[in-house]
């Protein structure tokens, strides 16, 4: 539950106290977590015609990172990092199942809102930031949350989505009014059982009012309606498009049926690539998709949920510009890792290709950034922890791994030493310098895709001679700690 709600600031109090003008404070942290969104966004150029003119204009507001990774490719451990500011290998958080704070590395780590408490910041947030132990819509399990980290939680910590108008459906495995997508897929149609209850997607025809996401953002927008005695850390977790989806009929209308693009996929793709690294595929998924003419109506299902989280940013983002605290509030939007919709025969993440590490990561910040700037330097979400640091002027903890992205969010240009990490398990690892993707299993499979060429990863170049001197230089930046998983 919320302990801290007597620290947190309701509008009577804050007028009471006679606050500060905002600007004499530090700076806020406005800090958007958007859930498996990959590189379709209009601005990331990652396909075309992808409606999300909210993501756009923010990105436009500030630097893009078109070149961000994960440092794994799934939830749990991507926020746990993102949020501690250490590395999987470190931890020994690789995956879903596991209680972060069972690591050792992190029993007493300090995540980045107590870390901002610590140091004159009130922290609040709604919606998904960290993930659950359990599958989050057959109920909440053991939270990785924790209420001790926040000032307050909306809902709460430990149920962090308030009802939405889907969950029950699921749970019910029924077909109400409205479930088009469950319908179908219940129903059997076509060559075998569907995949998965979750890989399921449709126009719900009721008013978006009553979606979690949106619920989220009407609290978010009226705590940033407020004013506040202390500069604020305020995490808004969006958690579409995560499966499955189902969002109101005029996001699906963004995309008419017949001119849904299919991601590109090429015979034989997936001859040379690490054998550990097909087997892990969801190529059964795949087959059910193509076998049941689903692939096209799936890739509209997922576009119609990214514009509908577009669209949460968006409200977001004008109640920020409405706020009294609109000129002084850095902004941090970032994906938990990258989605695949049938690249490689595989859908959702859990690879070490770029589908599964590329996320969005947009950064404002007043004073520091100028509008319009991009950056191709290869970057972590690792470097979020340390950049906010920086630019609140608070001092960076020890336990960080990251580098702070300062230089490049004053010039994009900045070159960077390092390349990003991404980690899948114990010891896989990915390594993506501005060209080059280096991967390497922890039983020495190798594979390396040139992106000057191949951006879509079609050709492992890793046994052609030129290759040996760039594997040498980009297996110097694998960890030399890989801890092992936590139980
Ligand atoms: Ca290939």
């Amino acid at each position: 539950m919320v302990a801290a709600v007597a620290t947190y600031f309701p509008q009577a109090i804050a007028n009471a106290a006679a606050p500060k003008p905002s600007a004499s404070l530090k700076k806020n942290v406005l800090f958007i977590a958007v859930d498996d969104l990959n590189d379709w966004v209009n601005c990331m150029g990652g396909r075309e015609g992808v409606h999300t003119p909210n993501m756009d204009r923010l990105a436009k507001r500030g630097v893009l990172f078109t070149n961000a990774h994960c440092s794994a490719p799934s939830c749990n451990p991507s926020r746990v990092s993102i949020m501690t500011g250490v590395s999987p290998s470190t931890s020994g958080v690789y995956n879903n199942g596991q209680d972060w704070r069972s690591s050792a590395a992190l029993a007493t780590a300090v995540t980045l809102p107590e870390h901002l408490r610590a140091n004159g910041y009130s922290a609040y947030g709604g919606g998904k930031i960290f993930h659950s132990l359990s599958w989050i819509v057959k109920g909440y399990g053991k939270q990785q949350n924790e209420a001790k980290l926040w000032d307050h939680y909306f809902p709460e910590a430990t149920k962090p989505l308030p009802p939405s108008l889907w969950p029950d459906a699921i749970k019910a495995k029924t077909s109400p009014k409205g479930y088009v997508g469950w319908k179908r897929l219940a129903k059997g149609k076509g060559v075998g059982k569907p995949p998965s209850h979750f890989l399921d997607w449709g126009p719900i025809h009721k008013d978006e009012s009553g979606m979690a996401d949106y619920k989220v953002v009407d609290w978010a927008s009226a705590e940033l309606a407020k004013t506040h005695d202390k500069p604020f850390f305020h995490a808004v977790g969006i958690f579409r498009p995560h499966i499955p989806w189902f969002v109101p009929q005029k996001y699906f209308d963004l995309y008419p049926p017949d001119k849904v693009f299919l991601p590109p996929i090429k015979a034989g793709d997936l001859d040379d690539v690490a054998p550990t690294h097909r087997n892990g595929l969801r190529r059964k998924w795949h087959q059910w998709m193509v076998d049941n003419d689903e692939w096209k109506p799936a890739v509209r299902g997922y576009l119609a949920s990214i514009s509908f989280a577009d669209a949460q940013v968006g409200r977001l983002l004008d109640a920020l510009d409405a706020s009294p605290h609109a000129a002084n509030t850095i902004i941090v939007l970032w994906s938990d890792h990258g989605m695949h919709i049938g690249e490689k025969e595989h859908w959702e993440k859990f690879t070490l290709w770029e589908e599964s590490s590329r996320v969005p990561l947009i950064i404002v910040a007043p004073g520091v950034t100028e509008a319009g700037g991009r950056c191709s330097q290869p970057v972590s979400l690792l470097d979020v922890f340390p950049t906010i640091n920086e630019l609140c002027g608070v001092a960076q903890h020890e336990q960080l791994e990251g580098e702070s992205l300062v230089p490049q969010l004053r010039d994009p240009a900045a070159p960077r030493a390092r390349p990003a990490i991404t980690t899948w398990g114990r010891n896989n690892h990915a390594v993506r310098d501005q060209r080059y993707r280096y991967i390497r299993m922890s039983n020495g499979e190798v594979e390396l895709y040139d992106h000057q060429t191949d951006p879509d990863e079609f050709t492992n170049i890793a046994g052609q001679p030129e290759a040996a001197a760039i594997i040498e230089r980009l297996k110097a930046f694998l960890p030399s700690v890989n801890v092992s998983a936590v139980q």
